[in-house]
């Protein structure tokens, strides 16, 4: 075994977007691509000497290889130890959950999470900080940088090691020890929840069905769910990870889990259905015939939080990303409690909850979590809702029609335009930026503009800011519109439209989403010409 230094020249474009780097496959199995990255994180980070990485991915494809030359250069790098999950598999909360169990320096994700997998699909690979969260703009700014000066990276020749097998080896003097995938976070999920209630609540037959979407979910589910809480064998579906996921979207929403959607439309459908994607962060929640938008469920367990174990104490405060609905707003209003709005991303949440200013977060994009750890969590919330249906003896509809008769109804939606043309999606968002000053005080017919702008955030901990970070349009009853592109994307661009209508007349609050949004709809085609920039009548997917 030795170690080598290889000279490489800087890739362009190795900056990390919403959620790390993401490219397709492709473009990471070229010579040096990924090493750069990985050497570049290293030199971010300075000595490592005596301190732990985690290390896992989603198992899509590429995982296992990339694993082994991160472990070889992690070696050529001095780190004391990396704890690898069995399988090179670890989802996403769980090295969050690992980090910050383990007092690790931090933790490589390898994961392109929603994004669609296999030789032709796509990769990803983030960095999360000792809080066990993903690091701050200006970590992922600083190994950007680093990216476009380097010139050399160091590698061990050291053969691959068994991934399979859990136990301690060795690659040069760095310690690897493969960890069960699942254990540190199934133990904290039971410091958490009411493991017993919930199991008397299946064992009363209570039925649930959890889509593990061919991702990484699937071995937590089964233990968990079945394993721990006794849901009968076939309770969690699409259970295995696979590295192109079946060939599906693992993006938990009603148009890519539509096996879910069907089992839970059928006349004998289950009490219960929840599926996640493909790192295991997000979720989505069903009932019998019944979807729960991820903004109104953050809302939905933020009002009942003191029902779970974990939560007993009440909750510090609650953040949502900025184009997350207000629902969550009322109830820590209610409660006496702050809310924050940050910009898209987890990252943003990490100062927040490390400060004891927030307890629980999400996101529109079927992201939820707490500060159990740094990362959104889409088990968490799926035994999160299962505590609650517990306590309460309630069902899904019964508990979000309950929230929205007491708080009314923020009717929600989200209108993705994927893969529009990248330039022709900048010149979009640049000529609403134009018209943001002159928007006050417009009547837009049902709708009267109360401000307009391209939402920048400062950070109440550190003072940082972001800006640009979407332009919201907000109507004088609280109705909004924002535009924002993504960050996650690996073609051309996408154009998130995110509409929201607040109804407090508990009369209206059973109208179809799209129906109820309708003039918001033809607001937003209005101001910002969608269809005349990307030459698209109709959004690709809707939520
Ligand atoms: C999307 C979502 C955002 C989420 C991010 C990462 O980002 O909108 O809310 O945090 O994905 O989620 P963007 O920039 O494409 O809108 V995951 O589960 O893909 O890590
Ligand atoms: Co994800």
């Amino acid at each position: 075994m030795s170690i080598n230094t290889v000279s490489t020249t800087s890739f362009p474009g190795q900056r990390p977007g919403t959620s790390g780097l993401r490219k397709k496959v492709s473009v990471f199995q070229q010579a040096h691509y990924l090493e750069n990255f990985v050497q570049s994180v290293f030199d971010t980070l300075g000595d490592c000497a005596g301190k732990t990485l985690v290390l896992g991915g989603d198992g899509r494809f590429h995982n296992r290889a990339a694993v082994q030359t991160i472990l070889r250069m992690a070696a050529a790098h001095g780190f004391a130890k990396v704890l690898v999950g069995q399988g090179g598999i670890l989802s996403t909360p769980a090295v969050s959950c690992v980090i910050r169990k383990h007092g690790a320096l931090g933790g490589i994700v390898l994961s392109a999470s929603h994004n669609p997998g296999g030789p032709d699909g796509d990769f990803g690979i983030k960095y999360n900080i000792a809080n066990g969260g993903p690091a701050p703009e200006s970590v992922t700014e600083a190994i950007y940088q680093r990216t476009e000066a380097i010139t050399q990276y160091r590698i061990s020749d050291a053969a691959d090691i068994d991934l399979q097998k859990a136990g301690a080896t060795r690659i040069e003097a760095m310690d690897v020890e493969v960890i069960d995938s699942v254990a540190d976070y199934a133990e904290l999920m039971q410091k958490l929840f009411d493991f017993d209630a919930i199991r008397k609540l299946i064992a009363g037959g209570f039925r649930l069905c959890f889509d593990g979407m061919h991702a990484v979910s699937g071995p937590y589910a089964k233990a968990i769910l079945e394993g721990q809480l006794g849901a009968p064998a076939g309770s969690v579906i699409n259970a295995v990870p696979l590295e192109d996921f079946g060939g599906h979207h693992p993006d938990p929403n009603p148009v890519n889990a539509a096996q879910l959607i069907a089992i839970m439309a059928a006349d004998d459908a289950p009490d219960f259905g929840a599926a996640s994607d493909g790192d295991g962060d997000r979720n989505m929640i069903l009932g019998r015939k019944f979807d729960v938008t991820p903004s109104d469920s953050l809302a939905v367990l933020a009002a009942h939080a003191t029902l779970a174990p974990g939560y007993r104490a009440g909750l510090k405060g609650i953040a949502r990303s900025m184009p997350t609905s207000q629902a969550a707003d009322r109830v820590a209003q209610a409660l006496g409690i702050p809310a924050f709005e940050t910009p898209t991303g987890w990252k943003f949440f990490g100062n927040l909850l490390d400060a004891g200013k927030a307890t629980l977060c999400g996101e529109e994009s079927y992201g939820t979590g707490s500060d159990h750890i740094r990362e959104k969590d889409g088990l968490w919330a799926v035994l999160f809702w299962l505590n609650l249906l517990a306590a309460t003896g309630k069902s899904v509809e019964a508990l979000v029609s309950e929230h929205w008769a007491r708080f009314g109804r923020n009717y929600y939606s989200r209108h993705d335009y994927e893969g529009v043309d990248t330039h022709a999606a900048n010149e979009l968002m640049a000529s609403l930026r134009i018209k943001l000053a002159t928007m006050a005080g417009q009547d837009l017919g049902h709708y009267v503009v109360d401000f307009a702008d391209d939402f920048s955030y400062t950070d109440p901990v550190d003072g940082s800011v972001a800006q640009q970070q979407g332009v919201r349009i907000v109507m004088t009853n609280g109705s909004r519109i924002v535009f924002r592109l993504s960050g996650t994307g690996t073609e051309g661009a996408t154009l998130r439209v995110y509409l929201e209508r607040y109804e407090a007349d508990p009369e209206f609050h059973h109208l179809p989403t799209q129906q109820a949004l309708y003039p918001l709809i033809l607001i937003a085609e209005q101001v910002a010409g969608i269809a005349d920039w990307t030459g698209r009548a109709h959004p690709t997917v809707t939520t």
